[in-house]
């Protein structure tokens, strides 16, 4: 096993061995980057997530040839809707609710168009493809057990949004014991605001949540 170090993480190094260390996509679906989907229905400017798409390509990519497991989430629910808490759908004033139908076919629901992940970023054979119906990526899947039989230890973050499904999903892992590093240009919220607060908080008291660092800094150590 080899040890990697990112040395300008933030708050301090951050080592990782590449064969127990998993990289996760955290929902790059067309329902939250392009407009016409979930995310737009809730009022949002989808563009700033967009803008991410060629960082989170380049990890990806880099990934890929070292080797590492490569885990992508969907927030998706089932076309019945029994996955979806009443509350979930009702609250707010969407212009379409979760299963609704919209441009892209029904929102937030596994199998439409708009619920894939976009093509610059297709899963390929041997990743894996997790659906979720909640924000975090460890709520009511099996994610946890797959990870414990493959001997992963170590995760990195990246997706959309900063401050919703992927500092949830990040928390829920760190609750789990996971080292967790999130990928500070390779995720995005719909406010900068909360996007820089949200890495803010989970880096501050000595890694309370765990780490960061760029994906130029992760790259250069694959
Ligand atoms: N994937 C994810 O973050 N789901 C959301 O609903 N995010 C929002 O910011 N709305």
């Amino acid at each position: 096993m080899t040890t990697a170090t990112i040395a300008t993480a933030t708050p301090y190094p951050y080592s990782f061995d590449l064969s127990r260390t998993a990289l996760v996509i955290i929902d790059m679906q067309r329902d939250f980057v392009e407009p016409g989907g979930f995310g737009e229905t809730l009022g949002n400017d989808v563009s700033l997530l967009q803008s991410i798409i060629p960082a989170v390509a380049a990890m990806l990519a880099g990934w890929r040839r070292a080797g590492g497991l490569v885990i992508h989430t969907r927030e998706a629910h089932a076309p019945d809707l029994h996955d979806c808490p009443p509350p979930k759908r009702l609250r707010g004033a969407p212009s379409l609710r979760i299963g609704d139908k919209g441009p892209m076919g029904r929102i937030l629901i596994a199998g439409e168009p708009g619920n894939d992940i976009v093509p610059e970023l297709a899963p390929i054979e041997g990743e894996w493809v997790i659906d979720k119906p909640g924000k975090g990526a460890f709520y009511a899947t099996r994610l946890h057990e797959r990870l414990q039989a493959a001997g992963i230890t170590h995760l990195l973050f990246m997706g959309v949004t900063t401050e919703v499904c992927v500092q949830t999903s990040m928390r829920e892992a760190n609750d789990r014991g996971y080292e967790c590093l999130i990928v500070e240009d390779g995720t995005a919220s719909y406010f900068p605001e909360f996007h820089k607060a949200a890495l803010a908080m989970m880096t501050a008291q000595g890694g309370i949540v765990g780490w960061s660092a760029t994906s130029g800094m992760v790259l250069k150590e694959l």
